[in-house]
């Protein structure tokens, strides 16, 4: 059985969302962000990403991390591709090309976007969001997200979903990093297309039973 470590408010949502798809069975051990904690060293610290025990096994000391047997994975992108590929299925690559271009879009969300559409996220929770520094470095990321949000609009628009003209894991990985950019009141709007794609995958169960585990987690 695949054992899945981090929480819902972590990287690992997208892991959790998958296998809510999939309908899998897995182990999931919580592993919480250290930053998150006072004293992550201390004796009564929560399993976390500095703890000894999870540095052995994910020496980057982040989550996510999947264990299937003796193979352990990082990476919550990489973790997907294996999850869907392994289990096959529509959601998983249909052949080597949906496979390239899986990791194609896979990487260009990772690369191009997910830096700046965090940044949003975090002048927005930080508190910045209205300050004239945090509107500066809002819009400033806005700008840089302009040219990917256009490439991924102009994609969706096409073929409506990211590969293969079906609903697959390359929509997951792909949802949950523009998922940061809804932080910016309007910005997603501007794309109709990524607007109408993120709703109808947010309306998924799956995604739904995710979303509730993740607020039912302490902030
Ligand atoms: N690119 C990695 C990023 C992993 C990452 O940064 N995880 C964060 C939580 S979402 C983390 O564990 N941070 C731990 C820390 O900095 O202490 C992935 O997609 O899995």
């Amino acid at each position: 059985m695949l054992t899945i470590y981090g929480v819902s408010r972590s990287r690992a949502s997208r892991n959790f969302w998958l296998l809510n798809e999939l309908d899998l069975e897995f182990e999931h051990v919580p592993v919480i962000q250290a930053y998150r904690l006072p004293d992550p060293a201390a004796e009564s610290a929560p399993f976390n990403t500095q703890s000894p025990g999870f540095l052995s096994i994910s020496p980057a000391g982040a989550v996510p991390v999947l264990r299937d047997g003796d193979f352990v994975l990082s990476e919550s992108l990489a973790m997907n591709l294996y999850i869907a590929g392994k289990a096959g299925g529509p959601l998983a690559p249909a052949n080597a090309r949906e496979t390239a271009l899986m990791e194609q879009w896979a990487l260009y969300g990772a690369t191009s976007i997910e830096a700046h559409a965090l940044a949003i996220l975090y002048a927005h929770s930080e508190g910045r969001a209205k300050s004239p520094e945090g509107e500066a470095e809002i819009a400033a990321e806005v700008a840089r997200l302009r040219r990917p949000l256009g490439v991924l609009n102009s994609h969706l628009r096409d073929h409506g979903h990211v590969v293969g003209g079906r609903f697959t894991v390359a929509d997951i990985n792909m949802a949950e990093i523009v998922r940061y950019a809804h932080a910016e009141p309007g910005l997603i709007a501007g794309y109709p297309a990524i607007a109408e794609w993120l709703a109808a995958c947010h309306a998924r169960p799956g995604f739904k039973a995710m979303w509730e585990k993740r607020l039912a987690e302490p902030a």
